[in-house]
């Protein structure tokens, strides 16, 4: 059994998409184990994406993550992480496959509704940055 952290992002929410997202999850047959809606701070932002601090998408980045609502989850399950990663699909929501969230419900690079640990240890790092 893994556990993996997800968002749904500001966009997600803001679009009534969010009971859409977790329901395919759910489906899939992982299990809830944590959720909780709140507002993600510039602080929070840093830490959660530490690894694109410093890039140059990144202040449009942290400004939308701050820009609203947003749901996180701990979802559990065998190879969670890949099998999330997989419902998820790749990050630009125009090349997404058909089926995967992000190619059913989105058209962009950034706006794409969705985040989902890419690893263990960033899901145990995620996990603690959300839910400590
Ligand atoms: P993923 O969410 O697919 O794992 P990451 O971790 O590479 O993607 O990037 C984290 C987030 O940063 C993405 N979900 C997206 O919102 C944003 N992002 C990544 N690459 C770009 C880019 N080239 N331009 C704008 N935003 C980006």
């Amino acid at each position: 059994m893994q556990k993996t952290l997800i968002l749904c992002k500001p966009d997600a929410v803001s679009r009534g998409l969010s009971g859409e997202i977790i329901s395919r999850f759910e489906k899939k047959g992982l299990k809830i184990t944590a959720l909780k809606m709140l507002r993600v701070t510039p602080e929070l932002a840093k830490k959660h994406y530490a690894e694109h601090v410093g890039k140059e998408f990144y202040p449009s980045l942290e400004e939308y993550i701050t820009s609203g609502d947003v749901i996180a989850a701990v979802l559990e399950g065998p190879e969670a992480i890949s099998v999330v990663r997989l419902l998820v699909g790749p990050t630009n929501g125009i090349v997404a496959p058909a089926g995967t969230i992000r190619g059913d419900y989105s058209l962009s690079n950034q706006l794409n509704l969705v985040h989902a640990s890419d690893s263990p240890a960033s899901a145990e790092r995620e996990i603690t940055v959300f839910f400590s």
